[in-house]
Parts: structure tokens; sequence; C-alpha cells
């Protein structure tokens, strides 16, 4: 499934109970809703917003909790932080082959200070990848990760924060030995998106 969060369908709605819209800051909302659609529930971003405001989803108004899709079938399952190490690209493939959904932080103006923007990963190697971009227009939103590197960046370079999720009763193959302990995956439930508009410099 594709989404825009530009869409005008819901582009204006605002999100959570925050004033700021999907279109302007909605990216991770909007490829969560793709997630949510491929593992069978009948879903859209506008739908998904207010199914979130609704079962404490949200923090601070806008800023998505990562563990609050399990109630529609996705389990968060670990973030990695890589903004100053290289980015788990291997692990990123083994998830993506496993059939399970990973979440990718760029920086939408290559270079210089993150611009942190969200975007599914559909498929990864070394150098580049394919993307469900939120941010691009509806039906445009299949595009290169390469769109998002400088010139000298591989795929580990360019990505800066990494989300896995696991569909819950799907058969997403067997546990990583990686995976984090239970008192880390408690943590982790608690972690929420901190930068949340596109265009906004991080702290
Ligand atoms: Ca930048």
């Amino acid at each position: 499934m594709q989404f825009s969060q530009r869409d005008p369908r819901w582009a204006a709605d605002p999100i959570g109970s925050s004033e700021i819209t999907i279109g302007k800051a909605g990216c991770l909302m909007t490829a969560v809703a793709t997630m949510v659609t491929d593992w069978g529930i009948e879903t859209d971003p506008g739908r998904l917003n207010g199914w979130l405001r609704s079962h404490g989803g949200y923090v601070d108004g806008a800023l998505l909790l990562f563990g609050a899709l399990a109630g529609l079938g996705a389990q968060f399952t670990d973030y990695i932080d890589c903004k100053t190490v290289p980015a788990p690209v291997t692990r990123m493939r083994d998830a993506l082959g496993a059939g399970n959904v990973v979440f990718a932080a760029i920086d939408w103006i290559p270079g210089g200070t993150v611009q942190t923007h969200w975007v599914r990963v559909l498929a990864l190697d070394e150098r580049d990848g394919q993307v469900m971009d939120p941010w691009q227009m509806p039906g445009k939103e299949l595009v290169k990760l390469s769109t998002y590197l400088a010139p000298d960046w591989d795929a580990a370079r360019g990505i800066f924060e990494v989300a896995f999720y696991r569909k819950v009763g799907g058969t997403g193959g067997a546990p990583s030995t990686k995976e984090p302990g239970a008192q880390h995956a408690a943590h982790q439930q608690q972690l929420y998106v901190r930068t949340h508009a596109r265009g906004e410099r991080e702290p």
C-alpha cells in the first residue's frame, strides 16, 4: 500500500490533539498506515490518526508512540539510533526478508544538519534502496532511497534512525538473536518520534 501525507483527503487534518497537520508533519504516521493496511486492517492516514488520538497513540499532542500500533496487529520490536554510527543495513534487509516492516529516518536535505523525515523501507542494498515516501504526491510515493543520499553516502550513512515492526501473530520469521530483552522492550514501548515535523531542525 502507498499513502501520501499530502493527499487532500487528510493533508489538512491535525495530528493527534495538535494544530500541526498530517500534510506538514505526518510522515511516520502516514507510513505506518501503509503497514497496518498491508497487514489486513482497512484504514488510511486520516482514519488511523483518529484511532491513535483515541487510543493513546500520541505524546504531547503530535508525537507518535512507536508502541501504539499493537492494538492494530503491528508489534514494535526495536528502535535503532544510528545518527553517529552506520545504519544496520544487513539487519534491515533480514527483517524485510522475514516479512517484517522497517521504517527509516532520512535527511531530506542530505548533508549538514539532519532534517528528519520518515519513510518506509521496501528494499535495501548497500548502496541504495526502494522506499515508500509519504512526502511524495499521491501515486508517486515509491522512490529510490538515493533521493535522500548525498553523492558520497551509501545506505548505512544516509539512514539516521530505524524502527522495526512485526505482525502480531504472524509468521514473520524466527526471533532474532538480537531481539531486545523484556526490560529493553518495555523501555522501547515508551519511545516516540521526537522530531515530528518535516522542515524542523534537530534540537
Ligand atoms: Ca540536512
